[in-house]
């Protein structure tokens, strides 16, 4: 078996391995972070248990870091008392991005783990078998519940050779969305092997199992090998390590990549497959060079730059933002002497979390170029509504802050820096606070801000509505529910948060959308609908306006899931050509509904205003099909409390 045929093997406990089919698998741990975990918590609390069942569970507070006023204060406190009531591990604001610290501290070759953020496969780095999921899934996760899912492909891509100087993981990863894209690699696993393998740090593999969520894999592995220990002895955790190797080389399907011939890659606004080599449009003026995030968190991401930058000056024109991942990290950088260099040349430095990655602060100026390490460049993401967000290695990020323009590393003056990964480091593990190993009743710290989860209805036998948002191709759950510092601070109040839905594409969304609150409309999209975060706000704060079924091209797999979860029904139009058919405020009605999914009989969208009809189908398991007929799970979990 491969690694990933392994790692499902030892965890499945419903369904059978083969690809599209529904399996169970048995979570050992989760991850959640700020912004997605405080709805995570409420939902699990409406469980009614007492304790998390799984080997262990993290809550990490990066995100949502700007304390402008009392909102995100008010959620860390909620969730530090949500830890220790449930039996959860709390990381302290400032302790650094989710991530870095879960493979820091606490990931384990072998295990599985279901986070609330669609970077979770970043742990595949160390052979885990990690996965992005929708809070409620997590929840259910915490709750001892299996995790389903379709049976994904799994992709092996072969390295071989060795990268270049001046050419570093991220120009692998990059190279991988310009072959195939953002929907390259949906309902798939991608499985790293061969040679090249050897020259790639654990931190390396990281950045690369981190940006296969912008592929839309399910998730990213790669073997526990010598290089997994390394990292764990260097973390003084050797005792966690379990080598997992692949035995055969025999996969779903198949790609290579010499890395030897890789060169500096850099993807343009707005979409991280929109790949070109860094050569191809040099000279471009900048204005900001941001280095940090979880998709290029490790500790060589700030050393090189640092080395790079030593005695220099960044360019006057540039801001030059360095967001340490882990307070380990900065505790690390300081000492090696890299963030004295940094500071010297200009960097501005900000503390150890996600910040400008989600638009909390740094956001650029109009229309100016930003060059970030950081894993999205979704439209408005930075926090500017029209921004230039290109994607690219520390090395490119840096050169371009010396030169103020976009520079390929290779042309600088200099040697390519020789960082070597200290066999020792010093490990911070203060601001980790360990469970409570007995239950104790503490209440629940809930600020004003913090609203109980909205009541859905199930779904009505008929449905009748306007299509209040007709959207293209690869739109991503930051267009549908932005993040960034004025909106995230509402993601425990979902009355509050619904205001912003789709304002990144219309504007004028919440004002139609909510005449219909009662009766119900309609989101038509294009292919890979929902593509990226998994916000399950995403979901959450359109149904609470009114949406009760999206009808797409094709959807990407974690929106999929959330719009089940909260009683949406998604379906696909059979006949891509209808998508171009139906128009913006066209009436759709959809008749019979309960009874034909309950049959399992074809359903046909009716066009009220052209007299036209879609056949459109769906590919819900018989337990989604339930789900989305009752309302959504959350209806089964509030009234049922646990589900066995
Ligand atoms: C992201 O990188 O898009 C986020 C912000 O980390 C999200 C989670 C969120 O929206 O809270 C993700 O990746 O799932």
């Amino acid at each position: 078996m491969n690694v990933a045929q392994k790692l499902i093997k030892n965890h499945l406990v419903g369904g059978e391995m083969t690809p599209g089919k529904e399996i169970a698998l048995k979570i050992d741990q989760t991850l959640t972070q700020d912004a997605t975990g405080t709805l995570v918590m409420l939902e699990f609390e409406a469980m009614g248990l007492r304790h998390v069942q799984t080997e262990l569970s993290v809550q990490y507070v990066d995100h949502n870091l700007l304390q402008v006023d009392y909102k995100n204060a008010d959620d860390h406190l909620f969730l530090q008392s949500a830890c220790r009531k449930f039996g959860v591990w709390f990381s302290r604001p400032g302790n650094g991005v989710s991530h870095v610290v879960h493979m820091e501290r606490f990931g384990v070759p072998g295990k599985t783990m279901l986070g609330s953020d669609s970077h979770t496969p970043a742990a595949g780095s160390m052979g885990m078998l990690a996965i992005g999921a929708g809070g409620l899934e997590v929840a259910m996760a915490m709750a001892g519940e299996p995790f389903y899912l379709k049976m994904p492909k799994i992709w092996g891509v072969k390295l071989t050779g060795h990268l270049p100087a001046w050419v570093s993981a991220k120009d692998v990863i990059l190279e991988m969305l310009r072959r195939h894209g953002v929907k390259g690699a949906v309902h798939k696993i991608i499985e790293y092997y061969g040679p090249g393998l050897e020259t790639l740090s654990a931190m390396d593999r990281h950045v690369i199992a981190n940006m296969g969520a912008e592929l839309g894999a399910t998730t990213t592995v790669f073997p526990a090998d010598s290089m997994v220990e390394q990292f764990l002895r260097s973390q003084g955790r050797q005792k966690d390590f379990r080598e997992l190797l692949s035995d055969s080389p025999e996969y779903d399907e198949y790609d290579e990549i010499d890395l030897s011939r890789l060169e500096p890659l850099i993807a343009c606004p707005q979409s991280p497959d929109n790949v070109v080599p860094v050569h191809s449009i040099a000279g471009r003026e900048i204005y900001q060079a941001y280095i940090g995030s979880s998709a290029n968190p490790g500790l060589r991401d700030f050393a090189v730059p640092a080395m790079m930058v030593d005695g220099l000056q960044v360019n006057p024109k540039v801001s030059f933002d360095v967001n340490p991942t882990s307070r380990q990290i900065l505790e690390n950088l300081t000492h090696m002497g890299f963030l004295e260099k940094l500071i010297h040349a200009g960097a501005r430095i900000h503390q150890a979390g996600c910040n400008g990655c989600i638009g909390m602060g740094q956001a650029p100026a109009t229309h100016k170029i930003s060059l970030r390490t950081v894993p999205r460049n979704f439209p408005g993401r930075s926090g500017t509504k029209e921004d230039l967000v290109y994607l690219c290695s520390p090395e490119t990020a840096t050169a371009s802050a010396l030169t103020g323009v976009i520079t390929d590393p290779r042309r600088l003056q200099m040697p390519y820096p020789d960082f070597k990964e200290p066999e020792a480091i010093s490990i911070n593990i203060d601001m980790l606070e360990a469970p409570n190993e007995r239950w104790v009743d503490i209440e629940l710290e809930k600020g004003p801000n913090i609203k109980p989860l909205p009541e859905f209805e199930e779904l009505p036998d008929s449905l009748q509505g306007p299509v209040v948002l007709k959207a293209g191709n690869d739109i991503s759950t930051d267009e549908i529910l932005p993040a960034g510092a004025k909106v995230l601070p509402f993601r425990s109040n979902i009355q509050e948060i619904s205001r912003f839905a789709f304002t990144q594409i219309d504007d004028a969304f919440y004002d139609r959308a909510i005449k219909f609150q009662r009766t119900g409309f309609f989101v038509v999209g294009g292919e890979n609908y929902g593509q990226g975060s998994s916000r399950e706000h995403a979901a959450l704060a359109p149904r609470y306006l009114g949406l009760r079924a999206v009808i797409a091209k094709s959807f990407a797999r974690i929106h999929w899931q959330n719009l089940i979860n909260f009683g949406i029904l998604p379906l696909v139009f059979k006949d891509p050509q209808d998508y171009e058919k139906v128009r913006l405020n066209d009436t759709l009605r959809l008749d019979n509904v309960r009874q034909s999914l309950e049959a399992g009989r074809a359903l046909q969208v009716v066009n009220l205003s052209q007299n036209q009809r879609y056949p459109v189908e769906h590919v819900m398991s018989d337990r989604q099909k339930d789900m989305v007929l009752r309302g959504g799970l959350i209806n089964i979990v509030r009234r049922e409390g646990q589900p066995v």
